[in-house]
């Protein structure tokens, strides 16, 4: 497979810093080395242009905080996505977790496809489905999939023109931190969402099996993996930790069963913040998450 990566290092949308650097240690941890020994034709397309914090003030705009360079970055985060070849696999690179309202919106978009539907598999502590009303922090990561389906604000909800993913296209997986108006805001929009309650009574092959039962007809499938989605004495290198998450086999099976549908079409990585990392432990578990969707087998 052709795979491109592409780096979208912003922490506007966090509450902390350090996200920004998720890129470059992603690549230290030899995420394009352990593609290509998989066998896969690798093209690292280098990073989207993000801006810094520190050359900004801090405006928060209704409920927004950082509103304006977000909507700049997963503007050509969308562009450059939606600008790849057909048959290319996007692997994106975050960054906190708005990012993945340019990224999803790029694959969804890409090719120009009239009538084709993208499903979208969530793996996160968090739902991230808070609108600016809804919102106890203002900050945007906890809001992307909210504007995705076309709620909240219509500035960061039409990055895709008249584009919106729809609810019945979602699953979440790894939940376990649901602010409360966001509770309600995910049950009147219906999304499928699998908790850790869920994942220890089910486990993940039969969680994998119900996913696909309802996305498998899909034509594209992304994958957006939030590090926090794993238990944080596994990955300590994030911004807001939740403990009881994915163990690190749970994470693999479910990107292994993942991998073994073939029906998988892209993924981004986000939330991996190396200022609260240990030696670069949390990139190196994400990088063999992105193996393990990208075929890599333990025989
Ligand atoms: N729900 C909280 C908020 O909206 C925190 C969520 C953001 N954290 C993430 N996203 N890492 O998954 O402020
Ligand atoms: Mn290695
Ligand atoms: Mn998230
Ligand atoms: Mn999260």
């Amino acid at each position: 497979m052709n795979v491109s990566i592409l780096g979208i290092p912003m922490d506007l949308g966090a509450g902390r810093r350090g996200v920004d650097m998720g890129p470059s240690a992603l690549r230290n941890a030899h995420l394009a080395t352990h593609l290509r020994e998989l066998g896969h034709t690798v093209k690292d397309l280098g990073d989207v242009d993000v801006a810094l914090p520190e050359t900004l003030d801090k405006h928060e705009e209704a409920g927004l905080v950082f509103l304006d360079p977000i909507i700049n970055a997963c503007r050509d985060a969308a562009g450059r996505v939606a600008a790849l070849p057909e048959g290319t696999f996007p692997l994106t690179l975050g960054g906190d977790h708005s990012v993945s309202m340019g990224t999803v919106t790029g694959n969804a978009l890409r090719g120009n496809p009239a009538g084709v539907r993208s499903g979208l598999i969530w793996v996160d502590a968090h739902t991230d489905y808070n609108t600016p009303q809804s919102s106890p922090s203002g900050n945007i990561h906890g809001m992307p999939v909210a504007h995705l389906t076309g709620l909240g604000d219509p500035r960061l909800s039409n990055l895709g023109g008249g584009w919106h993913m729809r609810p019945e296209d979602i699953v979440m997986i790894g939940i376990r931190s649901v602010d409360q108006r966001e509770r309600a805001l995910m049950q009147e929009a219906g999304i499928l969402a699998y908790t850790m309650k869920e994942v220890d009574q089910l486990g993940i092959t039969r969680i994998v099996d119900e996913t696909m039962e309802r996305l498998g007809r899909l034509e594209r499938l992304h994958v957006s993996f939030d590090a926090d989605a794993l238990d944080p004495g596994l990955c300590p290198g994030v911004g807001t930790p939740v403990p009881g998450g994915l163990t690190y086999r749970e994470g693999h099976l479910l990107m292994e069963l993942l991998s073994e549908t073939g029906r998988v079409t892209s993924m981004d990585i986000v939330e991996v913040n190396p200022i609260l990392d240990t030696r670069n432990q949390t990139a190196e578990v994400m990088v063999g998450m992105a193996a393990s969707l990208l075929g890599q087998r333990i025989l």
